[in-house]
């Protein structure tokens, strides 16, 4: 068979004043390019799984709704959805459908949502994908009508077995960005949490040399390709961690992942993450205010209890030159007007290299998404191109929702602006310099 594999690319928003302010930024601008253009790794891991014998095309679809026409030379299509492009994802089913191409949909908003999918597709797949994906191609081998695959039946995927993401299909197009996987799941519990997590909870990490096996191949089809981590939180086995950065550092590539500050604790790991390449750390640190931060963690409140130490945990990072992404969510429920102007205060003070606002999004199949609907609290119910995580969809609790919408643009303009990215990194570096010279340094006592 011909089978493609469909991503949706680009990045989604509908807010139309904070998108024409979006593009005028260039520290947000910047940003988006990079992350806009990454492949979608799920889909090279399945195409990984695919038993031998059949031709394999990566596809993307532009943001524009159109899909590549080539798309209608194969016999079944793999799409894989995200809430924010599920409808878009839809109507390319149904046109490819109606056109006779058969087509298995799976990902994070089919996973939560397989009744409301069910009628755009041949065949479901729920959760994680590797060990079902071969059985969707039998079915679609002998033309089976339409089934649904549950691949958290066999329980979580043994990522000692994956085999690597078939990288080679992007062979000759321009990504300089790649997603490599270290592990999956996060011992944490969010209320708001959207990623990964909800397919298959477990953290489990791969074995190192599989890591670098796969970075191997990424290099082998772009040399000198930028490395993303696609993880929810690699580093929560300190010990695995540090002999992770150990066996990336004389690779002296740059990469990048997401991560808790529990990191801040281990010193000897913070070293290794200074001497491994890491450029950067992305890090949830979701509110500057305590308060804000109680419940919003479900197993251990431990975002609550972490936040009095946020000031000593970046410092750890920071005085070894890893420079921190600090990721904020607006419109916690303890969250007023004032949050905008702590946000700003908080990344001023702590010299952040980069930071990431986004609003409060009700996920479909997250704890908040079903506490908001039970409270009544939900504005666009069902409609799921606007969880973007830049789109109001919901009542908060201490402001109007026009002005969190306000206060996101206002605070956008603040952060993402030439001088202010231009202040805080010079913070950054002289911070950097007096900690590598023992020169005392303000940001011990920054907060
Ligand atoms: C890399 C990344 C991106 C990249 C690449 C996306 C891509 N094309 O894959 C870019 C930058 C383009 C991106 C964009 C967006 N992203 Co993003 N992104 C991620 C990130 C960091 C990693 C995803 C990943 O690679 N996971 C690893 C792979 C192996 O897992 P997977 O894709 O889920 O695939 C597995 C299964 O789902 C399943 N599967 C997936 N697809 C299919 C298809 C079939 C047919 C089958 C059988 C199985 C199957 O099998 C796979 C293997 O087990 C996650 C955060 C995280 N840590 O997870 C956020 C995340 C996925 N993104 C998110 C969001 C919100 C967005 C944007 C809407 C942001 C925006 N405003 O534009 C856009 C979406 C626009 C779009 N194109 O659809 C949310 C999604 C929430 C949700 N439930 O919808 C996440 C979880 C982050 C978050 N803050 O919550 N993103
Ligand atoms: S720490 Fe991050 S990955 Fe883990 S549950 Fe919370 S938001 Fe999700």
């Amino acid at each position: 068979m011909r089978i493609g594999f469909l991503a949706m690319s680009g990045i989604r928003a509908h807010d139309p004043e904070l998108l024409a302010l979006g593009l005028t930024l260039p520290g947000f601008v910047a940003r988006s390019k990079q992350i806009a253009a990454l492949p979608s790794l799920g889909l090279l891991q399945l195409a990984a799984c695919t038993p031998s014998g059949h031709e394999l095309r990566y596809f993307e679809a532009p943001a524009d709704g159109a899909e590549p026409r080539d798309l209608y030379d194969c016999d079944l299509v793999a799409i894989s959805t995200f809430s924010a492009q599920i409808f878009e994802a839809y109507a390319i089913a149904d046109r490819l459908r109606a056109r006779g191409v058969k087509v298995a949909m799976g990902g994070l908003h089919v996973s939560v949502r397989p009744d409301e999918a069910a009628d755009h597709a041949d065949y479901l797949v729920i959760g994680e994908g590797e060990v079902v994906w071969p059985e969707v191609v039998a079915a679609a081998e002998r033309g089976a009508t339409s089934a649904r695959f549950d691949g958290r039946a066999a329980g979580p995927v043994d990522l000692a077995t994956l085999p690597t993401p078939r990288y080679d299909l992007l062979a000759g197009r321009p990504y300089s960005r790649f997603t490599v996987q270290t592990s999956r799941g996060c011992p944490w519990r969010c209320e708001f949490c959207a990623s990964t997590v909800m397919l298959q909870q477990r953290y489990r990490h791969r074995p190192v040399a599989h890591v670098l096996r796969d970075i191997a191949a990424v290099h082998a089809v772009q040399p000198g390709a930028f490395i993303e981590f696609a993880d929810d939180n690699t580093f929560v086995d300190h010990a695995w961690s540090r002999e992770l950065c150990a066996a990336l550092e004389p690779l002296q590539m740059k990469w990048f992942t997401e991560t808790d500050l529990s990191v801040a604790d281990d010193p000897q790991l913070c070293d290794a993450i200074a001497r491994s390449g890491c450029r950067q750390l992305l890090i949830g640190l979701e509110s500057p205010n305590e308060r804000a931060l109680r419940g919003v963690e479900q197993r251990a409140d431990w975002k609550a209890h972490r936040a009095r130490d946020y000031g000593r945990s970046l410092h750890e990072l920071q005085s070894r030159g890893v420079t921190v992404n600090g990721c904020f969510v607006l419109g916690l429920d303890d969250h007023g007007p004032k949050i905008f102007a702590e946000v700003l205060d908080f990344a001023e003070r702590h010299a952040l290299w980069e930071v990431q606002v986004t609003v409060l999004t009700p996920f479909p199949g997250t704890p908040l998404h079903e506490r908001l609907e039970r409270e009544g609290r939900l504005l666009h119910p069902g409609r799921w191109e606007r969880c973007t995580l830049f789109d109001v969809n919901y009542v908060p609790a201490r402001m109007s929702v026009e002005q969190l919408r306000a206060g996101l643009r206002w605070l956008t303009e603040r952060l993402y602006a030439d001088d202010a990215l231009r202040r805080r990194r010079r913070a950054f570096l002289a911070r950097r310099r007096a900690a590598r010279y023992g020169l005392a340094s303000s940001s011990r006592c920054a907060g």
